[in-house]
């Protein structure tokens, strides 16, 4: 469970960072960037590639009543205008999501002990300026809770 570089084929690829610091590249495909509960040991993964329409986050046991409490966080999606960011948390669970550039900063906490940073580089997420609405829609776009 240590520091892994993960590169994707030409086609779609799920692709595990595991626990730790990992760099991921997805390269061409639908590629789906996977974390298991067991990995959110506070590490930061960094996708060099992330496209969006294409790719996705996808988390395989975030919560044990899954789809509903990512539901709840999304629908608490505020802009903060302290951190020039958005947040949105509902209980010990929070998001955020910084867009600085063309670099997307993301953070899930399922809970008091499990987090995960994301870093999303060579983005383009200017469309979404300080609109919470839009941020909502990219979040909804780009994770999905659970295998099916
Ligand atoms: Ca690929």
């Amino acid at each position: 469970m240590g520091n892994d570089i993960v590169i994707g084929g030409g086609g779609n690829d799920v692709i595990y960072g595991g626990g730790g610091n990992n760099f991921l590249f997805g390269g061409d495909g639908e590629d789906i960037f996977a974390l298991r509960l067991a990995d959110m040991d506070g590490g930061l993964n960094y996708i060099a590639d992330f496209t969006r329409g294409e790719d996705i986050l996808r988390f395989d046991d975030l919560f044990s009543n899954q789809s509903s409490d990512m539901d709840k966080l999304l629908a608490n999606v505020a802009w903060d205008s302290n951190s020039q960011s958005f947040k949105g948390s509902d209980g010990d669970s929070a998001i955020s999501l910084k867009i600085e550039g063309d670099k997307a900063t993301l953070v899930i906490q399922a809970d008091s002990d499990h987090s995960k940073t994301f870093v999303l580089d060579h983005v383009n997420f200017a469309d979404i300026g300080n609109d919470a609405a839009a941020a909502q829609d990219l979040l909804n776009d780009i994770i999905r809770v659970g295998m099916g």
